[in-house]
């Protein structure tokens, strides 16, 4: 073998062992750079007399042209190589099912709150809202529950820390009382003044847990105030609230006599289904009564002039009928197969 054919194998061997195209560059430096080993043999040419640079000359030039195209083939090489690589690494399998995208709904509770929200709007209530955490005067001695009354004991409510008159609000009633006294305020110069309409829908708070029972549940209240408001509106309110809610005509209602201290006087109202899984049993749905003359009193109405109604549902109960649930847990426990359940 002659210095230029060893030269070409040396330089097809040096490529075939570049890695990567960092090493192969290198390599080709060593080769065709400007102090590479083929410019070496080129500058040679010069110490030739014509005769051997023609024949020397065109036998180097065979050799570079081998060299640089045994470069560029090594060159192609690891392009394919990489290629390939990439290919591995990102394959992927079109024939696999596809992930598909999860579009959140409401919570069930939610559409019964936006539910009882809509149908009472249509006959004229404005939603009212109003803080969780309450004073111990707005949650029960507005609403006529006595100081030493139960349902103020440690039992039930959750008091804040070290505050003997800061608590979570037991029930929506406190809103009312907020919404009353405001009420009175904007018309202090009204006579008579526009009766005043409310629906109060939110979390409520009691220290009690079970299969029935949740520390956090939802009320929606409702208080209708003006002159002449009589236990006839109150009936012809709420039974067709029911009606519309259940989506049935079916419904059978009883009013139980009953007692809260914020009502006088107090009722229960059972529902019975016609037809369907409950049919014939009564089902407790919601409290109402009278306001207490004390109680419009303390927001701001003269009990002489002024009367009203007033009456709780429990949504979570209510969600609970009209879909057929058993445990009032699952609502709050974040389970996207049950919460699923209801698009
Ligand atoms: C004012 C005056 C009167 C609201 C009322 C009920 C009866 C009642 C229950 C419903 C389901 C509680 O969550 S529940 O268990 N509520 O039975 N609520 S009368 O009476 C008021 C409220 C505010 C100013």
């Amino acid at each position: 073998m002659d210095t230029l054919e060893r030269l070409v194998s040396e330089a097809r061997a040096a490529f075939d062992a570049a890695a990567d195209a960092a090493a192969l560059e290198q390599a080709k430096a060593r080769f065709l750079g400007k102090s590479g080993l083929v410019t070496e043999q080129l500058k040679a040419l010069g110490k030739l007399t014509p005769e051997e640079k023609r024949e020397r000359g065109a036998a180097v030039n065979r050799a570079k042209a081998a060299i640089e195209a045994a470069l560029e083939a090594r060159r192609d090489g690891l392009r394919q190589a990489a290629l390939a690589a990439q290919l591995a690494a990102e394959r992927l399998d079109v024939t696999l099912p596809g992930r598909g995208s999860t579009i959140g709904g409401l919570h069930p509770v939610s559409r019964t709150m936006e539910r009882i929200e809509r149908l009472f709007h249509s006959i004229g209530f404005v939603v009212a809202d109003g803080p969780e955490i309450e004073t111990d005067w707005h949650n029960f001695t507005a609403l006529n529950v006595p100081p030493n009354h139960p349902a103020r004991s440690m039992q039930d409510t959750f008091f804040l820390e070290g505050e003997k008159d800061t608590l979570l609000r037991t029930h929506t009633s406190p809103v009312q009382v907020r919404s009353m006294l405001a009420h009175v305020e904007r018309h202090r110069d009204a006579d008579p003044m526009p009766d005043l309409r409310i629906i109060a829908p939110g979390r409520v708070y009691r220290v009690d847990s079970d299969a029935t029972h949740s520390p956090m549940f939802h009320q929606v209240e409702g208080l209708w105030v003006g002159e002449g408001v009589s236990f006839a509106d109150l009936k012809g309110v709420v039974a067709d609230f029911l009606r519309d809610f259940f989506e049935t005509d079916e419904l059978k209602l009883r009013f139980r006599p009953s007692f809260f201290p914020f009502t006088e006087p107090s009722a229960e109202i059972d529902v019975a289904f016609m037809s369907g899984a409950l049919e014939g049993r009564w089902l407790e749905v919601c409290g109402c009564g009278m306001v207490h003359p004390n109680v419009l009193r303390s927001g701001g109405f003269d009990p002489e002039r002024y009367t009203g109604f007033a009456f709780g549902f429990g949504p979570d109960r209510l969600t609970m009928l009209r879909y057929g649930v058993n445990d009032l847990r699952l609502f709050f426990e974040g389970d996207l197969r049950f919460l699923g359940q209801f698009r």
